[in-house]
Order: C-alpha cells, then sequence, then structure tokens
C-alpha cells in the first residue's frame, strides 16, 4: 500500500534487499503478492533455485540462499505461482533481537519458586540458566502440581499456530509428553471459529468451516452472483496451516475477467473495501459492524414476501421453517424483520436490500462467509443465519450456489489431488500416564477462549453447549507453539488474573509478550534450524515438499522434540515419547506411510531416499472437481446431513432444549454489549475496533522481524486504519502517531487515514506485540499496538462461549508529545549472579 510504503522510511535498495520489490507483483494487481525474479531484473546474482535449500513455512514454499553458514536470502519456490511478500520476513526470525537465546527463569520465580511474587511478572526480569536445571525446574513443578492438587490444575493443552511439519508440531509435542506425565485440564475448540464451529454441526451437521469448497472451477463456469460475506481470501489465504500451494490466487484472477465483463456480480458485504474486492472488483455493502443478522433478516424478509424463496427445497431438505417465520414476520415479539427496521440498524437503506435479495434470487448465487462475523458476541447467530438464507434461496448442493464458511482458508476451491496423505506425530502414545489422579469434581477441559475467566474464577460453573463446565483451581499452565499475550482478549484483564499462577513455563522460538509473562522460558529452534517434511498445499494436497535445514541452531536453542525428550527422561518416559525412533527415523515412517497409502489409491512415490536426497518434492496427480453438498442434494436419505433430523435445521430443538437466553431455537438479532453507530456505548466510544488478521503477518508471527516490520509500521508502531470522516473531527493525519482508548485500556498506533473504511470504523490487525510502557502493570500504554488491550474478553453466548473480541469500541486521539520507544523487540532484561534458592527450598 502507497500509505505505508510511504511511511516506513526505508530506502529502496534495503527493501529490495529483502527481496521483493511492489512493481512486478502488478501483473496481478495487488500488492500482496511477491514477484518471482526480483534478484534477476536487478541485475543481481541469477537465483540458481536449485542449488538453494528447499524449505517450506505457513506462507509458502521457498529456497534459502545460504552463505558460509548464514542465511541471506529467500526465493520463492518455483511451482507456487502466486508467493506472498511475507516470505521477505522469515530470515529474520532466525537472527532478529526477540530470538530466545538460552533457557531463561524468572528473577523473582528463580529466587523462590512457586511461592513467588507473581506481580513481578511481565517486568521482563530473568535469569538464565542451563538446560538441565531449567528442565529441572519444569519437572518438579510438574511433580508437585500433580501430587498436590491434581490434573485439573495444570493447563497443558492450549495450543496454536506454531509451524509447519508434520513431525516438529510444538503443540503434539507438549501434549505427548505432558500426558506421559499425567491427565491434564484441557481446552475445547479454537479461536478461529469457536461459535461457528459449534452451532453448525447443529443446522448443518459438519463444522463446514474447516472443511473444502466447490471447485473453483466450477463456481467459475455455473454462478452469476457471488456473495462475499465478512470474508477476504486474497489477504487471508497467503497464509495456510500447512504450506500453502497458493494456487487459489489464479482463479480470483479468473474471477476478476469475469467481474470486468459483467459476466459475474460479486457483492461484498463488509464495512472494509477488502483487499478481495480491490482485487475482484464488484459491488460494496458497508454494512455497520456487528449488525450482519439484521441485514440477512430483512434479505430473508424480503425473499419470503416477494415469493422469491424455494418451498420446495425448504420442504425437501430443511425444518422448522415454520418455527422460525413467525419471528421473521414479527408474529412473536412484534417486530417484522423488514428492510425498513434493518436499515436503521444495519446503515443499508431498505431498498438497496430488496434490490440485493432480489440480486440473489435471480440466479445462481454463491455465498461465501467469513470467520471475523463469528468472532463477536451471539457470532453464532451470524453462521446459522447465513445458512438460513442459503436454505431460501435453495441452490445447497448445486455448483456455484449455497453457502460456504471457509474459503479464505487453506486453499480452499482448489481441486484435491489424488495423493495420499501423510500422518503426523501424534499427542498420545497409548502409554500409561504416572498421574491419573481424580479431577476433584472440576471439568478436565474448558472451552479455550474462556481460560481466563477459569485463572479468575475457579469453581465457578457456567454453561456450555448444553453442559455445565466447573472452572478448577488452575496453579500450572504450559504454552508451547503459540502466544496468549498476543491472542486472548483485554490483556489488562489478563495481567491481574495471571497473577493467581504459580507457574507458567512458555516454549518458542521468539521473546513473546507471553516469554515476559512467564516463569520459565525454554528455547526452540525454528523450522529453519531442523529438517522436517509437510503436505505441498492444504486443501489441494498437490504434494509433498523437504523441510531441510537450513541453518545451525543458533545459541542454546533445541528442537521441541528434544526438549520434550529431555522432560521425558526425568520420569523415565523417554522413550514413550520417541517412540523408539529418531527424529530423521520419524520423519522417514511419516513418508513412508504416505507411499503405502499412495499404492492403495493408485499414486506411486519414489523410496524415501530417493526423495530426500533427490528432489525433495513430489507433485501428485490431479484429482476431479467436486460440489459440496452435493451428494446431500442427490440424495438426502442415503446422505443426510450430520443433524439430529438428517436435513437442514432452521429450527434446531436441541439447541432450544438448551433453554439458552442468548442463543436460541432459531437464529435470531441480539443487540451487543458494545456496538458502534448508535449501538450501545457508542457515546462515550464512538468507534468500532476490527482487529482482523494482517496483512503482512500471521497474528504474531514476523512481527519481530524488524526490517520486514518496517514495511508496513507507521512511525514505528502498528498501523491503524481510520476513515477520513473520522480522523478529520480528530485533526489526525497519516503518520500520525495515536492514542486509541477505551475502559479497558491504551495502545500507541500509527494513523493510516483512508476511504477504504466506513466512517466509525477503524482497524488494529491482531498479531501486533504487546509492547507494555510499565511491563506488568495493568492499565499501563502498549506502546506498539496491540489490539487486544482493547477488545472485550466475553463469551459469544453460552451454546459456543467463543471469543468476542470484534465486539470493541474505541476513541482515538493525536499523541501529544514525545511518543516513549517500543518495548516489545528485545527480549528479556538478563540479570547475573544470581543464585537459584528454590530448589533448596523443599525439594
Ligand atoms: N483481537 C483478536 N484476537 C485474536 C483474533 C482476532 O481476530 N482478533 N484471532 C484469533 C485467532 S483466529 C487465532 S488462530 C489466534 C492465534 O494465536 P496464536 O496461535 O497464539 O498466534 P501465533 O502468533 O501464530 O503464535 C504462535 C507462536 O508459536 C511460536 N512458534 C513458532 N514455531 C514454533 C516452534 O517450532 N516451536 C515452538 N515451541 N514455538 C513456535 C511463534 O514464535 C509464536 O509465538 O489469535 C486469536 N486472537
Ligand atoms: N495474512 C493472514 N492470513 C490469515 C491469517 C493471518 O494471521 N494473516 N490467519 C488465518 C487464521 S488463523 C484465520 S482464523 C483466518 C481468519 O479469517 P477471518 O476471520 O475471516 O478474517 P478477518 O481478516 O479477521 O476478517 C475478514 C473480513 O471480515 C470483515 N468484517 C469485520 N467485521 C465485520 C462486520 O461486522 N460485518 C461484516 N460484514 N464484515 C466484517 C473484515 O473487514 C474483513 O474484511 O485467516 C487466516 N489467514
Ligand atoms: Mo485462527
Amino acid at each position: 500500500m502507497a500509505t505505508e510504503m510511504k511511511n516506513n522510511g526505508i530506502t529502496r535498495r534495503r527493501f529490495l534487499s529483502g527481496l521483493f520489490a511492489a512493481s512486478a507483483s502488478a501483473a496481478i494487481g495487488s500488492s500482496l503478492l511477491a514477484p518471482r525474479s526480483v534478484l534477476a531484473a536487478e541485475g543481481a546474482a541469477k537465483a540458481t533455485p536449485n542449488l538453494d535449500i528447499l524449505s517450506g513455512s505457513h506462507w509458502g514454499a521457498f529456497r534459502a540462499k545460504v552463505k558460509d553458514g548464514i542465511w541471506v536470502d529467500t526465493v520463492p519456490f518455483e511451482k507456487d505461482p502466486h508467493p506472498t511478500s511475507m516470505l521477505a520476513g522469515l530470515r529474520e526470525t532466525v537472527y532478529n533481537p526477540a530470538r530466545i537465546k538460552y533457557p531463561m527463569v524468572r528473577i523473582d520465580w528463580l529466587k523462590h519458586g512457586y511461592k513467588s511474587d507473581t506481580t513481578q511478572r511481565g517486568d521482563n526480569r530473568f535469569v538464565r540458566v542451563p538446560w538441565s536445571q531449567a528442565l529441572d525446574f519444569f519437572h518438579y513443578e510438574l511433580e508437585r502440581v500433580q501430587t498436590t492438587h491434581g490434573p485439573s490444575a495444570l493447563y497443558a493443552g492450549h495450543t496454536g499456530w506454531q509451524s509447519v511439519g508434520k513431525l516438529h508440531s510444538a503443540g503434539t509435542m507438549m501434549m505427548r509428553a505432558i500426558g506421559l506425565h499425567g491427565t491434564y485440564l484441557a481446552k475445547a475448540g479454537d479461536y478461529s471459529t469457536g461459535a461457528a464451529q459449534i452451532v453448525l454441526p447443529y443446522v448443518a451437521g459438519a463444522m463446514e468451516v474447516y472443511e473444502q469448497q466447490t471447485s473453483w472451477p466450477l463456481v467459475l463456469e455455473h454462478a452469476d452472483t457471488i456473495v462475499v460475506w465478512g470474508s477476504d481470501p486474497i489477504k487471508n489465504l497467503q497464509v495456510g496451516w500447512m504450506v500453502p500451494c497458493h494456487s487459489t490466487y489464479g482463479y480470483y484472477q479468473q474471477l476478476a475477467e469475469k467481474v470486468k465483463k459483467g459476466e459475474i456480480k460479486v457483492i461484498h458485504v463488509d464495512p472494509v473495501r477488502n483487499e478481495t474486492q480491490k482485487f475482484v472488483g464488484g459491488d460494496q455493502i458497508p454494512v455497520n459492524p456487528q449488525t450482519d443478522v439484521p441485514l440477512m433478516m430483512a434479505l430473508a424478509h424480503t425473499l419470503y414476501t416477494e415469493k422469491l424463496h424455494n418451498e420446495q427445497f425448504l420442504a425437501d431438505y430443511t425444518t422448522g421453517f415454520d418455527k422460525f417465520l413467525p419471528y421473521l414476520l414479527g408474529e412473536k415479539d412484534g417486530v417484522a424483520k423488514t428492510p425498513e427496521w434493518a436499515a436503521k440498524i444495519c446503515g443499508i437503506d431498505a431498498e438497496t436490500i430488496r434490490q440485493m435479495a432480489r440480486q440473489m434470487a435471480s440466479g445462481r448465487t454463491q455465498i461465501i462467509g467469513g470467520w471475523c462475523l463469528q468472532r463477536m458476541q451471539h457470532g453464532e447467530q451470524y453462521a446459522w443465519m447465513l445458512v438460513v438464507l442459503a436454505a431460501m434461496l435453495g441452490q445447497i448442493g448445486l455448483p456455484g450456489g449455497g453457502y460456504g464458511f471457509g474459503w479464505h482458508y487453506n486453499d480452499a476451491g482448489t481441486i484435491t489431488s489424488k495423493g495420499p496423505l501423510m500422518a503426523g506425530f501424534s499427542g498420545v502414545t497409548g502409554v500409561d500416564p504416572i498421574h491419573n489422579h481424580s479431577y476433584n469434581g472440576y471439568s478436565s477441559f474448558i472451552p479455550v477462549a474462556r481460560f481466563v475467566d477459569c485463572i479468575e474464577n475457579p469453581g465457578q460453573k457456567i454453561d456450555w453447549n448444553g453442559k455445565t463446565i466447573t472452572f478448577p483451581h488452575m496453579k500450572m499452565a504450559i504454552f508451547c507453539g503459540n502466544n496468549p499475550f498476543h491472542h486472548h482478549q483485554d490483556r489488562n484483564r489478563m495481567i491481574k488474573a495471571w497473577r493467581n499462577l504459580e507457574t507458567v513455563v512458555t516454549v518458542d522460538h521468539q521473546w513473546t509478550a507471553s516469554c515476559r509473562f512467564a516463569d520459565i522460558v525454554l528455547p526452540a529452534t525454528t523450522t529453519y534450524e531442523r529438517d522436517d517434511i509437510e503436505q505441498f498445499g492444504n486443501h489441494s494436497n498437490k504434494g509433498i515438499v523437504a523441510l531441510r535445514k537450513i541453518v545451525d541452531p543458533m545459541f542454546g536453542s533445541k528442537d521441541d522434540f528434544d526438549i520434550f525428550r529431555e522432560l521425558c527422561t526425568r520420569f523415565d518416559r523417554a522413550e514413550a515419547f520417541t517412540g523408539g525412533k529418531t527424529k530423521a527415523e520419524w520423519i522417514e515412517e511419516i513418508y513412508s506411510g504416505a507411499v503405502l497409502q499412495g499404492r492403495g489409491v493408485g499414486v506411486r512415490m519414489p523410496k524415501f531416499n530417493k526423495f530426500w536426497e533427490g528432489e525433495g518434492f513430489i507433485d501428485f496427480p490431479e484429482g476431479s472437481p467436486w460440489v459440496r453438498h452435493e451428494s446431500f442434494r442427490n440424495e438426502p436419505d442415503l446422505e443426510p446431513l450430520g443433524t439430529a433430523s438428517g436435513l437442514i435445521e432452521i429450527y434446531c430443538k436441541t439447541i432450544a432444549d438448551m433453554g439458552y437466553d442468548d442463543c436460541q431455537g432459531h437464529p435470531m438479532w441480539f443487540e451487543k454489549a458494545e456496538r458502534s453507530h448508535g449501538g450501545p456505548k457508542s457515546a462515550k466510544f464512538p468507534i468500532h475496533l476490527q482487529s482482523c488478521h494482517p496483512k503482512h503477518r500471521l497474528h504474531s508471527q514476523l512481527c519481530s522481524s524488524t526490517e520486514h516490520r518496517e514495511t508496513y509500521a507507521v512511525a514505528g508502531r502498528e498501523p491503524i486504519y481510520i476513515s477520513v470522516e473520522d480522523a478529520k473531527a480528530r485533526g489526525i493525519k497519516s503518520g500520525d502517531i495515536v492514542r486509541v482508548f477505551n475502559d479497558r485500556g491504551q495502545v500507541l498506533a500509527g494513523a493510516v487515514v483512508t476511504d477504504e473504511y466506513k466512517s466509525g470504523v477503524c482497524r488494529i490487525h491482531e498479531g501486533a506485540w504487546y509492547s507494555p510502557l510499565e511491563g506488568g502493570k495493568p492499565g499501563t500504554l502498549c506502546t506498539y499496538g496491540d489490539p487486544n488491550v482493547l477488545t472485550l474478553d466475553k463469551g459469544t453466548s453460552k451454546l459456543a462461549q467463543a471469543t468476542s473480541a470484534h465486539t470493541a469500541l474505541v476513541d482515538i486521539e493525536k499523541y501529544k508529545g514525545v511518543a516513549p520507544a517500543p518495548t516489545g523487540f528485545n527480549g528479556p532484561t538478563e540479570l547475573h549472579n544470581v543464585n537459584p534458592l528454590f530448589p533448596a527450598m523443599d525439594l
């Protein structure tokens, strides 16, 4: 983006040294995508890809250039047709100042162990200890917590985005090792799709979110209209859970051409003119934030009153429309959900709503739903109502029709290959744990986004998905391959709650804010310092790519595998942890499992040695195009959905019988705790804060890559995107440092004033590193711009108890005075000559 380029102050030469210039991506019209051969074009050493080291990442496959044992440059993999410019930030994760060098223990914990002063947490003072001592402490604490409190006090199942690789799955390794020691408190659900993944199985019989979608060639052939509802695939398909193949971008280019020719109409329902709209074109419905359900209700009302709905489909494939209809028509609550009613809430005029309904009913309409909308209060309603709308249109199961919730994720809409799928390292072993004590009446798991509630309120009972969850007294928590001090909401509340924990262990390779708030910090290697293997292409499963070690492990870092193996030696479970195999043997076994499976499906693969020592890449033969929900449409009796009735449940008795006030038997509109554009609390804090997924990062990963960060940071801060009107009213210009605040906290950010945002809407991307001015002090200013200082920590509803991160209002002011430097990126303050007192205490 031009604004970002202008503000970052880096020289052209330096930008190019990071490999990627803006120009070559012009061919496909997006600044997100990296050009293939910048080095050659600039007259630098011509890339000789096959001599460079092949590896892969969440951002794609690539080849690393290594000189004298140092990774100096990165070239996209030649089989990636649309590499992302984020590849430029990978190399820095090995060398940046935030790299964790050695095992570290928080100063007061080193002195007093689990009886430490926990208010010292977060001030970032640590002492380096030898590996053996760090692991002894870790083991001692596991023993102590298991024997004095039992498994409910040990939280060890909280996983996250870690790195790619079928072997080195950091969270899996943690669960496998801790699970060999004892049972523990686990989590349910995730932050990504917490609300949708609970409600959609009741409504549509499957989670819907992580599944493959109808093949794009069929959508391009059959769709007349595509409604992109709160989704930004062009931005979000840059990354994948496994190594993405990026072949989806070719389909979006074809879509853009069809839009230009008038062959497909695209409607983007989004308060922001997002990257996808800029890429494919089309019209925008700039809905007010958090008010999509009223808009959907009004579309449904129009379809019904204008007899545009498909009665036959409703009769044959759904149940409960008759119970929903009285609500829609206002027979129950006296409020008909008309376009006029919705217009006042959602900010889209009634006539536009009617036209949109008519457009959607006029031909084949594919609805593409994103996930942000279910990461807000009552997020279940959006997911449910989108299915109802699609059911009324009656095209579910037809190519280019119906709904889908995963188009922006994991190369969705590509054609899945015929290749086998590799299994990964497993989190369970079948070997009994040493400790298997009672949970003492507490729950053995908690809904993941409620984990701070749990720390704060031990003993409290909450409703969740038809069950009662009793929060245990959590004493110890382990995090490996995730970053709770980025991903969880309401940072200041979290800091206070954290003090109730006796011991926190983190395993990472970057000194994140979670390390700052931990007691024992263990340094892991990056993917680039170890061998591994991964799928190339997610839903596409295009092939297998060798992730080859690029450089030797830096400082004292160890592979997660070795960290947890060495932990397990302390309780005689090392053999069970490794399964008696070395890392190299595991990689070979994972590969060979796929070879065997491949034979069964007629795909021949070379032997492991030939693969590993040869190209390190295998292409699988292409599969056939596929239509989501087609089998259900063709044979509803033989291929019923996984719902109670086997049909789409517009009314769901199972949910109704749970008796929740905030999620009832059919989709409904519920007012939010806070909402912009005249909603609750908007008089005090008028601007809605989006904390969407970053364009230039994966969550908090790559935020610590200094040069990469400088390509998008504004005045050294995380950008905040502000509408022209809101900026003008506050005297804010692009490039200004601003203070963003509400009753929960305050952060600095760098202003980007843009007409792409509707007035009353701003955005700071999630993953911006928490950088406290006074570490550990609740309420202190975040000097870099972590949006989760400002977000609300409240369950979506009693059904899913998922995150409501996107229910948050703020105000913004120009920052006066000299802004303090960002504090987050330089690792710990290391203290020397401190003698540990803890082991002598009661060992
Ligand atoms: N406000 C707001 N908050 C959100 C969201 C939002 O939309 N708004 N979105 C939410 C969503 S959907 C998600 S998925 C979460 C993501 O939350 P996380 O999964 O916590 O995010 P990451 O930044 O990917 O954290 C991964 C961590 O693992 C570390 N790591 C990488 N590789 C390895 C490895 O090999 N070994 C070890 N031990 N560590 C490694 C990285 O350095 C990083 O610190 O955030 C959630 N938070
Ligand atoms: N580049 C990049 N890609 C990623 C990730 C990343 O960190 N970086 N993370 C991955 C992960 S873990 C996940 S869970 C997915 C997240 O996928 P999503 O949650 O779908 O993605 P977001 O980018 O948060 O939001 C998508 C769109 O929702 C719009 N939106 C926000 N609020 C509203 C609203 O009230 N109404 C409407 N109609 N629209 C709204 C936003 O403007 C944005 O264009 O992305 C994945 N892809
Ligand atoms: Mo996610």
